[in-house]
């Protein structure tokens, strides 16, 4: 989704012309995509194209972190899964930093366009979100042997429910904006879930579930898939990348790509989880990721519900503080967001026994083939 403006992104070519490109600049767009950070896409004369993205340093105040997760990560996928997985690799600024301070806060960093790529806001099909869990699913076997505890944690805390919760109570209590009073009935529906919500963090806390080098933001506009063929091309968007459960990959990814409506959505009458996506994309997952444990993969459908109920209170967390993290084209941006999740969320309760049943019978196609094939 590009706006078509051309004109106006003077800051935005001053700052490419920083990096080694190829050309001057013809002509930069904005990619509307991601709540965190800007991207633009840059053209220059002779045709090459770039990703621009300025780094919000608000939500990644350590951008030396990430891009040392990044660089780790590249390294361990171009020594040991040659050729088979793609990656962006960002480039260098002409004195050699591998990001660009603008000297007001601002972090830059641009990356060659994967030619031929598409990146999609929305599957428009099952079999479109069924790729994207195979981009994602090699993306973590790709990396089962990668030291998971090297990684920086870049934002602390992620993808820990508990302190999501401790963190929504805060803004609670604050209520600094006096918002909270027209968000009583959300902010019950949250806390009535708490227990269910946070049952995953428990077993990783219990120790029942391996820790791994996860993406954390498995939405499917984070796959690139080849414009032709629409197979997985490449996994993008690494800042989060860190120490993590596989649960919690699969689980992003149903929460965004498995709802029958948009995140931002408004008639909630449209929100529900869509059977068929959720079996595509257990499918894909399972089918490219075959180092899951049977414990990792029972706890799959646990991990939708997670990611659901979590974004839904880090949306309405927001909101009550003043719409400060996540950034809105609208006024209660944040709180349409958090509807939608939390009715995706009840949806799922509803579903549940489905759910679970999907993952058990697609383990059970996956386990199959790979014992016929032996
Ligand atoms: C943010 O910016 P984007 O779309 O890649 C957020 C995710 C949320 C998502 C909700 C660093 O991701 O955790 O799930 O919005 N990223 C960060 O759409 O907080
Ligand atoms: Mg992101």
């Amino acid at each position: 989704m590009h706006t078509d403006i051309c004109v106006g992104f003077a800051p935005q070519a001053e700052i490419a012309r920083r990096f080694p490109i190829d050309g001057e600049v013809a002509s930069i767009s904005q990619i509307k995509s991601g709540h965190i950070n800007e991207t633009y896409l840059v053209t220059t004369h002779n045709g090459s194209r770039y990703i621009l993205q300025w780094i919000n340093r608000y939500v990644f105040p350590n951008v030396e972190a990430i891009m040392q997760n990044m660089s780790a990560i590249s390294a361990f996928l171009r020594e040991h899964h040659k050729g088979k997985m793609a990656m962006i690799s960002y480039m260098d600024t002409l004195d050699g930093h591998n990001y660009y301070d603008d000297g007001k806060g601002g972090a830059w960093r641009l990356y060659r366009f994967v030619p031929d790529s598409i990146c999609l806001q929305r599957a428009e099909t099952a079999e479109d979100f069924y790729q994207s869990a195979r981009g994602f699913g090699c993306f973590q076997y790709a990396l089962r042997e990668f030291p998971a505890e090297q990684l920086a944690e870049t934002i602390e805390r992620f993808h820990d429910t508990p302190d999501r919760y401790r963190k929504f109570r805060e803004a609670i209590e604050a209520d600094e904006y006096g918002r909270l009073r027209e968000v009583r009935a959300e902010v019950d529906f949250a806390l009535e879930r708490e227990e269910r919500a946070c049952r995953l963090q428990k077993l990783r806390e219990e120790g029942e579930l391996p820790i791994r080098a996860t993406h954390n933001d498995t939405k499917i506009n984070n796959v690139l898939l080849d414009k032709d063929s629409r197979q997985a091309l490449c996994v993008i968007d690494l800042d989060t990348v860190m120490p993590g459960l596989s649960a919690h990959d699969f689980g992003d990814a149903i929460r965004f790509g498995a709802s029958t409506a948009a995140e931002d959505e408004t008639d909630l009458n449209k929100v529900s989880l869509d059977l068929d996506y959720f079996r595509a994309f257990t499918r894909g997952f399972l089918e490219s990721c075959p180092s899951l444990t049977d414990r990792e993969v029972s706890v799959l459908a646990q991990g939708a519900y997670a990611m659901t109920m979590e974004c839904g209170i880090r949306f309405l967390t927001d909101y009550l503080m003043g719409d400060k993290y996540f950034a809105i084209d609208r006024e209660k941006h944040n709180l349409d967001r958090c509807r939608t999740q939390f009715m995706l969320a009840k949806d799922m309760e509803s579903k549940w026994d489905e759910m679970e049943k999907v993952v058990a019978e697609e383990y059970e196609r996956v386990k199959t083939k790979v014992s016929a094939k032996a």
